[in-house]
């Protein structure tokens, strides 16, 4: 690897917190033990956790009124692959990469994929984009792409989307993400009716050019950019386009796409249940769609999106396999430092979800004993799992404790000087 973080001081660092990081997780395996849990069987199952994380994400966000840019932020494909390795580098579970079309387009993309091979890195959910114009485009998506009015514009947002498949085969990715900004601002403006049955037409276009093994995940988000309507506003529309299209198709779900209170882990237990949960797009919010980092304002409701998950895995429903994804803007943090925690956040629910007794659980259900239910519930998610996060990723060869190694290694300031600013934005916020 030419760049990424020296090892040898992953290792030093470690090192120095091992002794007093063995007494932490073997106390925790002795009370994990009182409950019936070998601590050795759930570390190895967080070693297995995996969330991916987008190429836009190690870019610096910003709001519609400013951005304000770090320094040393990537300015290509490369670059971002670089700092996604080092993320990856220190805390082992996130070993794939979510590229954004056409921002991370290349000529030539075996060189791409064999760039991110040489880091150890795969490729997830390709993403499309027909929210923007790109320069030099011969039609706009100002009144929208899929849903256009207009045949010409429908025909080149559906031609993107089919070359996003044809970029994602080259790269060894076995989805494409859909999310469209498609609506309206004004009651009247856009048939409601008439609009998702153009957004049906051309979505049935780009699915019939799904190779075999490809998923097609439809992402819905309730406003913003339009922000009287919007066409795929939320999951009673996205799984109803999801049947329409037909069994390759699923519905993805953002955290922060919803409207305020929903409660986001039931509509996972009923994706989950017809067999058309996609995956997600793990992020935070307090008042609308946020991308604040995962964990950072509701962790409780991020362990019981897991605990449906979780309930899933042990039940073996059959057809379950959802794809994990940060989705988040990072505006006053380092991006690096943000996808290292928010993993970890997210990984920490998944581990915690994993604790809870759920045969107990089920008969507390059975018996209409509300308080124990949630008592077991609780006790899961109040279980300081840290010890056994730190221990995973130190037995996959990362680092104890990342945010720490990451400033000891000097990263930011070393890439800071080798990628001048450009001025330009690499992120988005989707
Ligand atoms: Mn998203």
């Amino acid at each position: 690897m030419t760049t990424g973080i020296d090892n040898q001081l992953v290792e030093e660092l470690n090192q120095r917190e091992l002794s007093s990081l063995t007494r932490d997780y073997d106390n925790l395996g002795e009370q994990l033990d009182r409950r019936g849990i070998a601590i050795d069987d759930i570390t190895k199952k967080a070693q297995a956790f995996a969330v991916a994380v987008p190429t836009w994400g190690v870019g610096t966000g910003g709001t519609r009124f400013a951005r304000f840019p770090n320094r040393g932020e990537p300015r290509n494909i490369y670059e971002k692959l670089d700092d996604c390795s080092v993320i990856q580098q220190l805390v082992r579970c996130t070993p794939k990469v979510s590229p954004h079309f056409p921002w991370d387009k290349v000529s030539d993309p075996s060189v791409l994929k064999e760039y991110a091979d040489a880091r150890g890195l795969g490729f997830d959910a390709v993403n499309s984009n027909t929210f923007q114009d790109q320069p030099s485009q011969a039609l706009s998506y100002k009144y929208g792409s899929l849903t256009h009015t207009d045949q010409s514009t429908r025909e080149l947002a559906i031609a993107h989307n089919i070359e996003c498949i044809e970029l994602g085969r080259a790269l060894g990715s076995q989805a494409l993400t859909v999310w469209v900004g498609d609506g309206s601002n004004f009651p009247g403006q856009q048939h409601f009716q008439h609009s998702l049955e153009r957004y049906l037409d051309s979505m049935r276009q780009i699915y019939s050019a799904l190779p075999d093994d490809w998923m097609m995940f439809i992402e819905h988000k309730m406003f913003e950019p339009a922000f009287y309507s919007t066409v795929i506003q939320d999951w009673g529309t996205n799984v109803l386009c999801a049947m329409e299209l037909g069994d390759k198709a699923r519905s993805l779900v953002d955290l922060g796409h919803h409207a305020p209170n929903v409660n986001i882990e039931m509509i996972v237990s009923r994706l989950i249940q017809f067999k058309k949960l996609a995956g997600f797009h793990f992020n935070d919010s307090k008042y609308g769609d946020d991308d604040l980092d995962s964990g950072s304002i509701n962790p409780y409701q991020l362990f019981l999106v897991f605990n449906e998950l979780v309930d899933a895995e042990y039940r073996a429903e059959s057809g379950f396999n959802p794809a994990y994804m940060l989705d988040q803007s990072h505006n006053v943090t380092d991006p690096v430092e943000s996808l290292m925690n928010s993993a970890i956040e997210v990984q920490r629910a998944y581990v915690q979800a994993l604790l809870v007794d759920r045969e107990a659980l089920y008969a507390y259900q059975e018996n209409n004993d509300a308080l124990m239910a949630s008592n077991t519930l609780k006790g899961a998610y109040q279980t300081d799992v840290s010890a056994l996060l730190a221990m995973a990723r130190y037995r996959s060869s990362g680092a104890i404790s990342p945010l720490n190694v990451f400033r000891e290694s000097g990263y930011r300031e070393k890439v800071a000087d080798k990628r001048p600013s450009t001025g330009q934005s690499g992120s988005g916020i989707v």
